[in-house]
């Protein structure tokens, strides 16, 4: 095995800034290089996204549409019927979509909503579907409640770097988000965790956000690199556009640092040129949202999709038997070692 296979949790912020300093062809290719020992170099798995309960969040989420701390002009929506929500999974599975991802605007579920939830996961895994929820922060009784209903994913991003988050968030903490994550660890769930590209953060934030993802004591399995959408209303509807050139950076450091998960090349695609997609595909990202919508926001749609994937020859990854990534290699199972640690860098 060369070096660049290990799959290692102690990278260092140095180390991980001189990657993003390579030269972006030798970037590039290492990115490529890694990915084509753990995946297909042609297949992007998809997602698809549904808002279960939209807006009034009490959490301040500078970013955020459905934030309560500011106005823009969403439409707020009570937790959605449990039968409203298979009808849309049912069109996700026709569509392609291999998991149904299920988001809720709230800092944590309400006890009362938890059997409501419960349903939802029995009933999506029923059509064939993988499951995904975002509620915010979960108990760990909440997430053991979850896993035994057969929630697969929990989605729940550590969003930009220990030091940057505080100018983004200031309801919730760094620490809160991990706790978080190790209870859906814990509860046997797999992690979906990335972060916002452009909200105003340096180089060394960008960094920061994907050596603390690449130090978790087990890597999230997917990873959600997002390119901030600026929504109207939101503090952050003026921020300077971040170059595609240091997002697709952003991309091939986190295919090296965590080379056997999904890296998700995620929100902002509707404003982002088939090029820049191309690159991020080159880097190493190997998954999507399907579908015209994100949770409040434009998606590009299937159709404009379809003809973007066939144009690169790309396909969408079909789900395998076991439900996992489908990589057995022995540093795949190095990485699935329980943790003996937890949380080092912050600790
Ligand atoms: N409320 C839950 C939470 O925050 O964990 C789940 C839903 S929240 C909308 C899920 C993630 O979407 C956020 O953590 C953030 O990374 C991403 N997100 C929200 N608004 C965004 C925006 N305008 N642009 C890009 N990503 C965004
Ligand atoms: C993630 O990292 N991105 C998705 C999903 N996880 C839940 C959400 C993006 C939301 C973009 C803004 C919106 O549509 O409201
Ligand atoms: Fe609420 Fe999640 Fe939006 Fe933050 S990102 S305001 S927690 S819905």
């Amino acid at each position: 095995m060369t070096e660049s296979t290990q799959v290692r949790h102690d990278w260092t912020l140095p180390e991980v800034q001189a990657l993003f300093e390579l030269p972006f062809i030798d970037l590039l290719m290492r990115a490529q290089t890694v990915h084509r020992q753990f995946f297909s170099p042609n297949q992007v798995q998809a997602s698809s996204l549904l808002s279960i309960k939209t807006g009034a969040c009490p959490e301040d989420c500078k970013y955020c549409p459905q934030s309560g701390h500011y106005n823009t002009e969403l439409e707020k929506e009570k937790l959605m019927e449990v039968e409203r929500v298979l009808a849309e999974a049912r069109e996700v599975a026709a569509s392609g979509a291999t998991r149904f991802c299920m988001g809720a605007a709230w800092k944590n579920p309400p006890e009362k909503d938890m059997p409501l939830l419960e349903e939802m996961v029995r009933g999506v895994k029923a059509l064939g579907l993988e499951t995904c929820m975002t509620l915010g922060m979960l108990s760990a009784e909440q997430s053991d409640r979850l896993a035994d209903a057969g929630l697969d994913y929990y989605n729940h991003n550590l969003d930009t770097s220990p030091e940057f988050y505080s100018e983004i968030i200031t309801t919730r903490s760094y620490q809160d988000r991990l706790d978080t994550l190790h209870h859906v660890r814990s509860a046997g769930m797999k992690v979906c965790s990335g972060g916002i590209i452009g909200m105003g953060e340096q180089a060394s934030d960008r960094a920061g956000l994907l050596c603390e993802l690449a130090n978790l004591p087990m890597h999230p399995e997917s990873v959600p690199i997002n390119m901030l959408v600026k929504v109207p209303g939101t503090p952050l509807e003026n921020v300077e556009d971040t170059d595609p050139i240091e997002f697709v950076r952003c991309i091939a450091v986190a295919r090296i640092l965590m080379p056997t998960s999904h890296v998700r090349l995620s929100a902002g695609r509707e404003t982002m040129s088939d090029e820049t997609q191309a690159l991020a595909f080159m880097a190493g990202a190997n998954s999507i949202f399907y579908g015209d919508k994100l949770l409040t926001t434009a998606n590009p749609g299937q159709s404009r999709d379809e003809q973007l994937l066939n144009k690169l020859g790309i396909g969408i990854e079909p789900l395998s038997g076991d439900n996992s990534n489908g990589v057995s290699s022995s540093s795949q199972q190095a990485q699935r070692t329980p943790p003996l640690y937890y949380n080092a860098s912050l600790n």
